[in-house]
C-alpha cells in the first residue's frame, strides 16, 4: 500500500541538489526584458505626474509603463476591484508601485526604478497608519462584520466575576524564501500569452492578467511547477506582479520577466493582519466562560484584498475548543496607509483564536489555577457542542488528545519541577504552557470547496497526473500520486505529477485553507476510478469473472485466480480502444453558509491539535527561549507521516516565530515600513528550534469521508504555537508577585518581555 506511508517529497533529491526549477531558474528565451517597479515614497498623496521621459533616458531602459498604458482594468484585487495594478490618481502607501521600468536587463531596470522619488511629483495627503486610528475616524475597507448567539449582555451583567483587556498582536511577512516573480512570454505572434508565475492561485492570475489586457481568459495560460514557499502570500498578490510582466510582454512583445527583490517584495506586499483586541469576558468560580464580548480590528491596509474572509475566520475561531454560551463578536477592517494585508498560514484563524487563549490565560491567573485546567473546563463537550456560528462539532477530540498529550509531556511533574526551580533563581525564569487548537477546514467561502483533475495511463503502464492544486514546498504533489498510485495498484515511482497549468485544468481554486490534498487528492482518485473501472471492465472478460472481482495491488491485476501485470492490461486496453485518460472532479459536500449572519455549516470536519512549552527567560535581558516543545496534532489517517511531521513542526516554528520574535515597525510619521529584510525583521532560524522537540500524530481516523479518512494539515499546526507565547507568559508572571498577570504583547521580543516584567515587578 502506497498510501499512509512515509516517502520523501517528490522533489526531495532535487531540492537538496539545489536542482529543482523554480520560476527564475527556467531559461529565458532569447530577447527576454526585465522589469522593475518604481513605488510611491508617500503614505499617502494626489498622484500630479510621472516623469516618464526622464525615466526613457535612463541606460537600458526600454519602455516605462504607467497606470495610463493598462488597456483593460487598472485592478489586480481579489475580491473587490479596488487594487490598482500601478497607482492611477492617489498614493496609498509607502512601497505603492506607480510605474514599471522594462530594460535590458534587470540590474539597469532596477536602477532606473529608484529613481522613484525624484521622477514622482504628488502632493502630500494626511495618512492614516494605525488601526485604532483608522477604528477611531471610523475608517474601514468593509462594513463591520457581526456575530453573535444568545443573550451576551445580560449574562455578562450577571457573572459572578469579570475580566476586560486590550490586546495588541503583531502581523508577519510570509517570507517565503522564494519572491514574487512572474514570466510572461507572448505566444503566437501576440495572440496568446503564457505566463509563468509563482503563485498558489494560477487561475485568478488568469483572470487578473485577461482582465488587465482586456482579453478572453481563453487567451492566457498561467504554469506553476512549484514555488519556494507561499503561505498565503501567493494566493492573491501575485497578480500585481503577473499583470505588469503581462502588460509590458504585449506591449513589447518579448518576454518580460519581473523578479522581486526581498526589500521590494516587503515594501510592496502584504502579510498577515495585525489585530487590536477588546475584550469583556464573564466567568463562574470555576473558570467556566459564562460570556464573552469583544471586539475585533484588522489592519486591512490600504485595499480589502482578502481581509473579509480573514476576519469571517477569526470570528469563527474565537471560540477555539469551548463552549461559549453567551457571546457577542465584532470584527472591523481597518483602512490604513499600509501595505494591503492578505492571507497567512491560518487565514485569520490564529488572530481569532488566540484571543480566547489570552483571556483563559487571564482567568486562571486571576483564580489563581493552573491554565490546562481551566482550559479542559471550557473545552467542547457533548450537549455543549454547537460553536457560536451554528456548526455542530462532530468530532469532540480535545479532552482525549489533551489527556495524551499532558501525560507524555509530563505536564504535572514538570509543573511542580519549575516552580522549584523558579524559587531557587531570580534572574533565570522558567513558564510552562499548553494551548489546545481546533481549526476548521474548507474554505469559509462555499463554491471554492472544489476541484479537478487528469489522470494520463500511457501505454507502457506510466501515470502522469495533472490537478488543480500547487506545489508550495508542502507535498501536494507527493499525496496525489499516491492516491492515484493506491488506486491503481502500481509503485509510486510509475506515477508522475506535472506543473499546475490553466490549459490543462480549468477554473481552479486557489491552493489554500489547507484544502490541497482533501480536494485535489479525491480529484485524482475520481479520475483515477473511472480508468480502472474501464479496465477493470477489460480485465474481467479476459478472467470470465464479474468486475467487482477484479483487484489491482502491486502492479498487477487479478481475479478468479487469474493475474495480468498492470502494464499488460494497459496495452491490450490500448489496442481494444479503451480510453486511458480521465478527468475527475470533487466539490466537499454539505457545506452552506449564510455570508450576512455568519451562520450556517462553513467546515467539513475541525482538525484538533495541542502543545505544551517551556520557556526559559532571562529577566534581567528580556531574552527568551523554548527550551521544549511537546506536540500532538491529528491528521486523521495520515496519507504520509514524513510529510505531516514536517507540516506539524513547520507550522510549530512558523506560529512561534510570529508569536515570540517577528516585529514589523512602520516609520510613526512617514509610513515606510522600517523592518523589510532579513537584517531587521528575525524569522527563526535552526537555532531557535525548541532543543527537545517532541512531535506525534494522534492517529484516530477522520470520521468524516475525507480522501482515505486523512485530515488537512497545512494550517492547523501553526496555531500550536501559542504556547510558546503563553510560556514566556507564564516565566514573566514568575518574576512577579503570586498571581501577577504580565501584560505581554506579541511578538515577544525583548523589549516586549522586559515592559511585560516592569508592569508587574
Ligand atoms: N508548507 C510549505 N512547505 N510551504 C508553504 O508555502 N503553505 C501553507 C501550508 N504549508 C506552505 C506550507 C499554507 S498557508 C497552506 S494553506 C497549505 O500549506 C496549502 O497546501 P495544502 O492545502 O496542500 O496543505
Ligand atoms: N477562505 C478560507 C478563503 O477559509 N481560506 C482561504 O484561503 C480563502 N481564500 C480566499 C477566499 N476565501
Ligand atoms: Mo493558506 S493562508 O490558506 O494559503
Amino acid at each position: 500500500p502506497v498510501v499512509g506511508h512515509s516517502r520523501p517529497h517528490e522533489s526531495a533529491h532535487l531540492h537538496v541538489r539545489g536542482a529543482a526549477p523554480y520560476t527564475d531558474d527556467l531559461p529565458e528565451p532569447a530577447g527576454t526584458l526585465h522589469a522593475a517597479l518604481g513605488l510611491s515614497p508617500l503614505a499617502h498623496g494626489r498622484l500630479t505626474g510621472i516623469d516618464v521621459a526622464r525615466l526613457r533616458q535612463q541606460p537600458g531602459v526600454v519602455a516605462v509603463l504607467t497606470a495610463a498604458d493598462i488597456a483593460g482594468e487598472n485592478n489586480c484585487g481579489p475580491l473587490l476591484h479596488d487594487d490598482p495594478i500601478l497607482a492611477a490618481e492617489e498614493l496609498r502607501y509607502v512601497g505603492q508601485p506607480v510605474f514599471a521600468v522594462i530594460a535590458t536587463d534587470r540590474e539597469l531596470a532596477r536602477r532606473a526604478a529608484s529613481l522613484a522619488k525624484q521622477v514622482i511629483r504628488a502632493e502630500p495627503l494626511p495618512a492614516v497608519l494605525t488601526a485604532l486610528d483608522a477604528h477611531a475616524q471610523g475608517q474601514y475597507v468593509l462594513p463591520p462584520m457581526h456575530l453573535t448567539r444568545g443573550e451576551p449582555a445580560e449574562q455578562l451583567a450577571r457573572a459572578p466575576h469579570r475580566l476586560q483587556g486590550r490586546w495588541h498582536l503583531g502581523g508577519q511577512e510570509q517570507f517565503y524564501l522564494e519572491g514574487q516573480i512572474s514570466l510572461a512570454v507572448p505566444q503566437e505572434g501576440g495572440e496568446s500569452l503564457l505566463v509563468h508565475c509563482s503563485t498558489q492561485h494560477p487561475s485568478e492570475m488568469q483572470q487578473l492578467v485577461a482582465h488587465a489586457l482586456g482579453w478572453h481568459a481563453h487567451r492566457v495560460t498561467v504554469q506553476c511547477r512549484r514555488m519556494g514557499g507561499g503561505f498565503g502570500g501567493k494566493e492573491s498578490q501575485s497578480a500585481l506582479f503577473a499583470c505588469v510582466a503581462s502588460l509590458a510582454a504585449l506591449r513589447l512583445n518579448k518576454p518580460v520577466k519581473l523578479r522581486l527583490d526581498r526589500d521590494d517584495d516587503f515594501l510592496i506586499t502584504g502579510r498577515r493582519h495585525g489585530f487590536d483586541y477588546r475584550w469583556d469576558v464573564g466567568f463562574d468560580d470555576d473558570g467556566r466562560i459564562l460570556a464573552a464580548d469583544i471586539e475585533l480590528v484588522s489592519n486591512a491596509g490600504h485595499s480589502a484584498d482578502l481581509s473579509a474572509p480573514v476576519m469571517a475566520r477569526a470570528l469563527c475561531h474565537f471560540d477555539n475548543a469551548y463552549w461559549l454560551p453567551h457571546v457577542a463578536m465584532l470584527g472591523y477592517c481597518a483602512k490604513t496607509n499600509t501595505q494591503s494585508n492578505t492571507a497567512f498560514r491560518g487565514f485569520g484563524g490564529p488572530q481569532g483564536a488566540i484571543a480566547i487563549e489570552m483571556i483563559l490565560d487571564g482567568i486562571a491567573r486571576r483564580l489563581g489555577c493552573d491554565g490546562t485546567e481551566v482550559r479542559q473546563r471550557n473545552f467542547y463537550a457533548p450537549g455543549q457542542d454547537v460553536a457560536p456560528y451554528g456548526q455542530r462539532v462532530e468530532e469532540l477530540h480535545a479532552q482525549a488528545l489533551t489527556a495524551q498529550l499532558l501525560a507524555s509531556s509530563r505536564y504535572n511533574e514538570r509543573r511542580a519541577e519549575i516552580a522549584a526551580f523558579n524559587a531557587g533563581s531570580p534572574v533565570l525564569k522558567k513558564g510552562l504552557a499548553f494551548t489546545p487548537v481546533k481549526f476548521g477546514i474548507s474554505f469559509n467561502v462555499v463554491h471554492l470547496n472544489q476541484a479537478g483533475a487528469l489522470v494520463h495511463v500511457y501505454t507502457d503502464g506510466s501515470v502522469l497526473v495533472n490537478h488543480g492544486g500547487t506545489e508550495m514546498g508542502q507535498g501536494l504533489n507527493t499525496k496525489v500520486a499516491q492516491v492515484v498510485a493506491h488506486e491503481l495498484g502500481i509503485p509510486f515511482e510509475q506515477v508522475r505529477c506535472t506543473a499546475t497549468d490553466t490549459s490543462k485544468v480549468a477554473n481552479t481554486s486557489a491552493t489554500a485553507a489547507s484544502t490541497g490534498s482533501d480536494l485535489n487528492g479525491k480529484a485524482a482518485q475520481d479520475a483515477a476510478r473511472k480508468i480502472k473501472a474501464r479496465l477493470a471492465a477489460l480485465a474481467a472478460e479476459r478472467f470470465g469473472c464479474s468486475a467487482e472481482l477484479v483487484a489491482f495491488d502491486g502492479g498487477q491485476v487479478s481475479g478468479e485466480g487469474q493475474r495480468l501485470s498492470f502494464q499488460d492490461l494497459v496495452a491490450q486496453a490500448y489496442l481494444q480502444r479503451v480510453q486511458l485518460w480521465s478527468d475527475g472532479f470533487y466539490a466537499t459536500p454539505g457545506l452552506h453558509w449564510d455570508k450576512a449572519k455568519l451562520q450556517g455549516h462553513p467546515f467539513y470536519y475541525y482538525a484538533w491539535g495541542g502543545a505544551v512549552c517551556e520557556a526559559l527567560v532571562d529577566t534581567l535581558t528580556g531574552e527568551s527561549r523554548i527550551t521544549r516543545a511537546d506536540l500532538l496534532h491529528d491528521v486523521g489517517n495520515s496519507l504520509n507521516p514524513a510529510l505531516d511531521i514536517g507540516q506539524v513542526e513547520g507550522g510549530f516554528i512558523q506560529g512561534m516565530g510570529w508569536l515570540t520574535m517577528e516585529e514589523l515597525v512602520w516609520h510613526p510619521t512617514t509610513g515606510l515600513l522600517t523592518t523589510h529584510a532579513p537584517s531587521t525583521y528575525k524569522i527563526p532560524t535552526a537555532n531557535d528550534c525548541p532543543t527537545e522537540l517532541h512531535t506525534a500524530l494522534f492517529g484516530v481516523a477522520n470520521a468524516s469521508d475525507t480522501i482515505h479518512r486523512s485530515k488537512a494539515v497545512g494550517e492547523p499546526p501553526l496555531l500550536l504555537g501559542f504556547a510558546a507565547l503563553l510560556a514566556i507568559k507564564d516565566a514573566c508572571a514568575a518574576a512577579g508577585p503570586e498571581g501577577s498577570d504580565p501584560p505581554l504583547r506579541a511578538p515577544a521580543t525583548a523589549e516586549a518581555v522586559l515592559d511585560a516584567i516592569d508592569a508587574v515587578r
